[in-house]
């Protein structure tokens, strides 16, 4: 028999159990190793999340180990030839704090701009390491993914409950009416709701008489297994979530918990957002508006949930607000089946490991957009980087990100990034942004290191403890990210100028010299809920610490006052700029994107597994809307938006409403120099047409709803 724990290595195959950190879903693996290769993956059946589940993209974790393109050695570029070559680890540290402290020193600390990409939030050793060496550079332009994501549902849970990642989880197994908006977890397998498995448990959700109500403008993989489907409008949703809430209040169905503030002021804010209104700004009948808004305030336990499609989206942040609020006001926050809070080992909410956010407590140089916890909106980087003067972005350093392709008018971004003085990458890839670095260092990947999810367990439909060894042992002369972040740091602060005091440079590298693993034993010891690290090494598979809690309010409340705030100013101050908003015209055109259960953002394209098959790369469009402009199924069209234009092929569907079209995301690989297979993997970059001057109030972009003209090439 195959062990099936992570014990030294024997001779054969062995069995080791992982985890994958590909999406938020973190399924535990069992992965089979011979000689020192990984041969087979398959979803761990004894683990109590995700109960055996797998995905194409976790049986692949495998060929990210394995890739010839990945890069496992620090690599250099010569400016003059564009010529890489592969360095040693002490002389790449040594040209990265140079370039990083040599901007500081000649133009202050906000010219070296910094962008976190998503995997960061997927790595233990970034959670623990990469957030220090960022603190450690104080840049005012620090940037990342999340205001090109979530950053509504952030400022919403920091504006209402207090804390930014006091998010409320849809209690889906338990929940008897689930509404999704925006949202196509059949794909995505979940976001900001830890949920692996989707399938099986919305299978469940149904068998037991549950509705699951979908509001998407394309027929997604999640509306095809709905009971019930609406073609909602790009950019619309606001009008529909608060005619929602405007029934709810007409029909004596909202109740505000003792604990909250503000009702009076949601009812007046709500009281011209009429179901006929939203019908004809959405296109969703006003008798279903009202029907869906009397089955949540009505139904033994429901919950609204809205995700990327309301989010990335130019009023993200009053249908967030809407949203959390359908939940609270139909007496759902904080109930079984309902929006709830998890009761993870390691709370970083409530011991304050991450902060529970701000505000505009400053705001960008040239266009004056609001920072949100300590970020600025990624929308602005392009104008940063190129408008000269007093806090000009000179430099950048990016970790684990891919903002020429998952940005707002990445082509220009693209532009900028090549007139940089200096740029470093913390990336296992030589991808469309790493190319403009004058150093890549590439960490050890996800099987090579521990894991203990600090973020996606703590946003997880059910409470489990999870402590993941290394699968692999390290490549040899390889470094781990963690290492890698304490390198750069150390360095970078000595030769400033300006340095720390020397308490606070002991005090950082202290810090920065204990072990991702070291703290983890350290939080689950101080956070006294008998879930030791110890007990965890025991149990791989993961320990079950019960279904999420009810009745946990007002205490978990991070408010000062222990309420809710039911109206914050900020969102009731936007609903003027939603009203003002025109009519949808004849003939328009609104760009929207779409994920797939093979796709990974912007990256694993390098992997054939993922992308032998169905070419998917198209832009879907409705057969009325071809014809209306003489163009035919399969041929390649131009797309255009105010900021681009792009040519790619077009394949007909009635999956998607009548005036809008849809381009995946993460694609457009012509311009990668480090991927071999780049000319198999056909497809355009979407966000080379989203643009950054659309944004939600928030600060986040508004990729969803581009008004496009599609036609026959020139
Ligand atoms: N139009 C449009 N744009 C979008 C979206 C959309 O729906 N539509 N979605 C948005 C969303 S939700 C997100 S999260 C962003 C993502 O935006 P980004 O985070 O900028 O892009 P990713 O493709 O996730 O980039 C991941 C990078 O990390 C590297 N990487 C992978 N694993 C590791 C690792 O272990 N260590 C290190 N150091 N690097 C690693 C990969 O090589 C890759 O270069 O895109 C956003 N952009
Ligand atoms: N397979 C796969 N899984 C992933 C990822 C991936 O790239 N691939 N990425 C991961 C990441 S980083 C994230 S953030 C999550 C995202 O998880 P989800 O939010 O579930 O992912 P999307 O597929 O982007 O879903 C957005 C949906 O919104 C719809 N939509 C677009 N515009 C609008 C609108 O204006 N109104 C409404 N109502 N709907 C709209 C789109 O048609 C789409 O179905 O997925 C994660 N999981
Ligand atoms: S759903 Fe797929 S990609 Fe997401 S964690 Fe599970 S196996 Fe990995
Ligand atoms: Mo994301």
């Amino acid at each position: 028999m195959p062990s099936a724990t992570n014990s030294p290595a024997s001779h054969g195959p062995v069995t080791r159990l992982g985890v994958c950190n590909l999406c938020e879903a973190i399924c535990g693996l069992q992965i089979t190793l011979e000689a020192g290769a990984v041969t087979g993956v398959r979803g761990n059946p004894d683990d109590p999340l995700s109960r055996g589940h797998i995905c194409p993209k976790g049986v692949a974790i495998g060929d990210v180990h394995a890739d010839p393109d990945r890069l496992r050695r620090p690599v250099r570029r010569d400016r003059a030839t564009g010529e890489w070559t592969e360095i040693g680890w002490d002389e790449a540290f040594d040209l990265v704090a140079d370039g990083l402290a040599g901007t500081i020193n000649a133009h202050g600390r906000d010219a070296v701009g910094i962008y976190l990409g998503n995997p960061n939030v997927h790595s233990l050793g970034s959670m623990t390491h990469g957030t220090a060496l960022v603190k450690a550079l104080r840049s005012r332009n620090t940037y990342s993914a999340t205001s090109v994501d979530q950053l509504p549902h952030q400022l919403l849970a920091q504006l209402m409950f207090g804390h930014q990642l006091l998010l409320p989880v849809p209690d889906i197994d338990r929940t008897d009416y689930f509404l999704v908006v925006g949202a196509n977890p059949m794909a995505s397998n979940g976001s900001l709701m830890t949920a692996p498995d989707f399938p099986q448990r919305a299978r469940e959700l149904k068998r037991r008489g549950g509705h699951l109500v979908v509001l998407d403008p394309r027929r997604t993989e999640t509306a095809r297994i709905a009971t019930e489907h609406h073609f909602v409008r790009p950019g619309s949703d606001a009008w529909v979530l608060l005619a929602m809430l405007h029934v709810l209040f007409d029909d004596g169905l909202a109740a505000a918990p003792e604990h909250a503030d503000g009702l009076a002021a949601v009812e007046r804010a709500v009281a011209d957002f009429t179901p006929e209104h939203a019908m004809a700004m959405s296109g969703v009948p006003a008798d279903d508006i009202r029907r869906i808004a009397r089955e949540l305030g009505a139904a033994e336990s429901a919950v609204a949930y809205g995700r990327v499609g309301v989010s990335t989206h130019e009023f993200g942040s009053v249908c967030q607000w809407a949203v959390n609020l359908l939940n609270i006001l139909t007496g759902n926050l904080d109930r079984e089946g309902g929006a709830m809070f998890t009761s993870p080992a390691i709370d970083v909410v409530g011991r304050g490991i991450i902060g529970r956010g701000h505000h505009g407590a400053w705001s960008s140089r040239v266009r004056g957009l609001p920072e949100t916890a300590g970020e600025l909106p990624v929308s602005a980087l392009r104008e940063e980087i190129e408008t000269p003067g007093e806090g000009q972005v000179r430099s950048m350093l990016t970790l684990s990100g891919n903002p020429v392709l998952s940005t707002p008018d990445g082509a220009r971004l693209d532009e900028a990034l090549a007139g940089l003085d200096f740029m470093a990458s913390v990336d296992i890839y030589l991808n469309e942004t790493t190319r403009h670095a004058d150093v890549i260092l590439p960490p050890t990947t996800a099987l090579e290191r521990d894991h203990y999810d600090l973020v996606f367990q703590a946003l997880a439909v059910r409470n489990t403890a999870r402590f993941t060894p290394a699968v692999l042992p390290a490549g040899p002369g390889t470094r781990h990210d963690w290492q890698i972040y304490r390198a750069l740091a150390l360095r970078t602060v000595a030769r400033l100028e300006r340095r720390p005091t020397r308490r606070k440079r002991l005090a950082l590298r202290a810090r920065m010299s204990t072990s991702p693993t070291r703290l983890v034993q350290l939080l689950l010891l101080s956070g006294r809920t008998g879930v030791t690290l110890r007990r965890l090494r025991a149990r791989p598979a993961g320990i079950d610490l019960g279904p999420l809690r009810a009745g946990l309010l007002p205490e978990r409340l991070q408010t000062r006052d222990r309420r809710i705030d039911l109206a914050p100013s900020l969102v009731l101050d936007d609903l003027a700029r939603l009203a003002a908003v025109p009519a949808p015209a004849e003939g328009e055109l609104l760009l929207i994107g779409r994920r797939h259960q093979k796709d990974c953002n912007a990256w694993l394209h390098n992997v054939e597994r993922l992308t032998r098959g169905k070419a998917r790369h198209q832009l879907l469009m409705h057969p009325d809307d071809l014809a209306a402009r003489s163009l035919a199924d399969g041929t390649v069209v131009r797309v255009s938006s105010r900021v681009g234009s792009v040519e790619v092929e077009v394949a007909a569907t009635e999956d998607i409403m009548r005036g809008v079209v849809s381009l995946p995301h993460g694609y457009g690989h012509a311009r990668n120099p480090g991927m071999r297979r780049a000319s198999e993997v056909p497809g355009v970059s979407i966000n080379d047409l989203t643009d950054p001057e659309r944004l939600d109030v928030s600060g986040n972009a508004a990729l969803s709803g581009v008004p496009v003209t599609v036609s026959a090439p020139d």
